[in-house]
């Protein structure tokens, strides 16, 4: 029972609190529907973010981006970072500028028309050698 009034006598200085903060102008009120303005501010802020994201979404609903995937090593997949281009517009120029970057390379084979399809890597891979002149387990030393 004590708790619950330690609780409603904190609740009731918090109130105590903001009305004589909200009547000494401390905290700004225009139009006197005691939520702070700053308050108000920043939910109208959010509420426009928000229609702006839902916009943008509903017009870029059917966009594609294009990768440029090269093979790495003859096996592994990975995608050029530096750019990501559109599928309309297809601009080839925009990864070509940057693969001749001085950043830009991209350490990877690629098919070097850009297009998508099929790709087979021409580097071969490298394996070990197959002899093995390292002297066995049981071999003497010396
Ligand atoms: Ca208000």
């Amino acid at each position: 029972m004590s708790t619950l009034l330690v609780i409603l006598g904190v609740i009731a200085v918090a109130v105590a609190t903001y009305l004589v903060l909200l009547y000494t102008g401390k905290i700004k009120d225009a139009d006197g529907d005691f939520i702070p303005d700053v308050v108000e501010d920043k939910v109208e802020d959010i509420k426009e973010d928000v229609a702006e994201v839902k916009a943008l979404a509903k017009v870029l609903s059917g966009n594609q981006i294009r990768l440029l995937i090269g093979v790495k090593d003859g096996k592994y997949q990975s995608v050029y970072t530096k750019v990501f281009g559109r599928i309309k517009p297809e601009r080839d120029d925009l990864f070509v500028k940057n693969l001749n970057d001085e950043y830009g390379t991209f350490n990877a084979e690629f098919d070097t028309t850009l297009a998508w399809g099929p790709f087979s890597p021409q580097l071969s891979l490298v394996t070990p050698d197959a002899e093995d002149d390292s002297p066995e387990e049981g071999d003497d030393w010396v």
